[in-house]
């Protein structure tokens, strides 16, 4: 019995272990988190892991214009898979204007459970 139960315990574990692997780290992003620099075409976002695209996305939000800080305003973006399984595209329908920006992403990985985050970045 007690042998039965270290076993129970270690296999828990492990699994558990296993679970956390899959959750989608965002590794870098281009512009990458903090930048400041010209007009992006596309803003791509590089994970941990392989996303499942239709559980997965972001939203592209205005949170300052050049020295004026304001709520966050939506930016029209088409989101987008990128050339491989664990990119994540947001392309900016119209040039983004001057001002400070924040990509906020969801991603899903074969585990299924939704993970969040955001990269910011200025444009001058
Ligand atoms: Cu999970």
């Amino acid at each position: 019995m007690r042998t039965l139960t270290i076993t129970l315990v270690l296999a828990s574990g492990l699994l558990l272990s296993t679970l956390a692997q899959a959750h989608p780290k965002l590794l870098s992003s281009t512009p990458a988190e903090g930048t400041d620099g010209a007009a992006p075409g596309k803003i791509e976002l590089h994970f941990s892991e392989n996303l499942l695209a239709r559980f997965s996305g972001a939203k592209l939000v205005m949170t300052e214009m050049p020295g004026m800080a304001h709520s966050p305003m939506p930016m029209k973006a088409r989101i987008s898979a990128g050339s491989d399984p664990k990119t994540m595209l947001v392309t900016p329908l119209d040039p983004l204007p001057a001002g400070t920006y924040k990509v906020e992403w969801r991603a899903v990985s074969s585990d299924t459970h939704p993970i969040t985050g955001n990269v910011t970045f200025k444009v001058q």
